[in-house]
């Protein structure tokens, strides 16, 4: 099995030490920073959330396998920067004003990292304004809310209101989730987009980012 074949199915498992060292590996190997993150890790963890949308693979698993994730971008961060890699693109992700919920949140922003992209926590009971403004500070060019409360989840229009009274629409997009929330809610609030799981999450940030 290649070196990045071992990353890969490693991350899979969730095995954080040896990631890292294989990452290790692979850098003094000369193996390229872009070839270590596409090939070894991002392959990793796409597969994971591909299983944990088709319920082969639960929560737990997912974590584990971000948190192996983790531990090879750390070594691997300076060395894609320095190599001028960029992100696929700059996501800004909160829980939405009132609510406090953030497990399915935080998956996100894992499953969004996994997926290549910067991401911005927030953090939670964020104010639509907060969540723009960190837009604006990030140059990003998506916003992700969720809500977990079908009192809260109505807090989602604010920040669609408040990307269009910033002017920012059609250029950071907003992409809504959380139990209560649905695609015809999404529709009806004027959202960029809607997903029912976090695998799910970054195939429609990759959508509306125009990446693959
Ligand atoms: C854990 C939990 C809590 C914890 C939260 C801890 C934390 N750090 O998050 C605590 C104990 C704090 C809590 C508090 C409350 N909770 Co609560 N809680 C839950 C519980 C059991 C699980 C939620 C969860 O984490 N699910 C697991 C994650 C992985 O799933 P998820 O969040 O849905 O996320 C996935 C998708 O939705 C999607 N997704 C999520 N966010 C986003 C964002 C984007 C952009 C996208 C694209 C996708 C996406 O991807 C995720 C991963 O696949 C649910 C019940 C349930 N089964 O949902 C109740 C539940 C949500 N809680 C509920 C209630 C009522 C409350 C309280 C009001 C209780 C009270 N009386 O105090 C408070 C509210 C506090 C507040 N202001 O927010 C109700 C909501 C009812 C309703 N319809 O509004 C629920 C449904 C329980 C119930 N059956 O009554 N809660």
């Amino acid at each position: 099995m290649s070196l990045l074949e071992q990353i890969k199915e490693n991350l899979i498992k969730g095995k954080a030490k040896e990631v890292k060292e294989l990452v290790e590996k692979a850098i003094a190997e000369k193996v390229k920073p872009a070839d270590i993150l596409n090939q070894g890790l991002l392959a990793g963890m796409s597969i994971i959330g591909e299983r944990f949308k088709n319920n082969e693979v639960y929560v737990p698993e997912v974590l584990i396998a971000a948190r192996a994730m983790k531990s090879g971008m750390e070594i691997l961060k300076p060395l894609l920067a320095a190599a001028g890699v960029q992100p696929k693109g700059t996501a800004v992700i909160g829980t939405v004003k009132g609510d406090l919920h953030d497990i399915g949140k935080n998956l996100v922003g894992m499953m969004l990292e996994g997926a290549g992209f910067r991401v911005v926590d927030a953090g939670i009971n964020v104010e639509p304004d907060k969540m723009v403004q960190l837009a604006k500070e990030n140059s990003a060019n998506l916003i992700g809310c969720s809500a977990l409360l079908t009192t809260t989840m109505t807090n989602m229009k604010l920040v669609v209101e408040a990307v269009k009274a910033t002017g920012l629409t059609g250029k950071v997009r907003v992409m809504i989730g959380g139990a209560p929330v649905t695609q015809a809610f999404a529709d009806e609030i004027g959202a960029d987009g809607y997903a029912a799981d976090a695998a799910s999450a970054a195939d429609l940030a990759k959508k509306l980012s125009g990446v693959r």
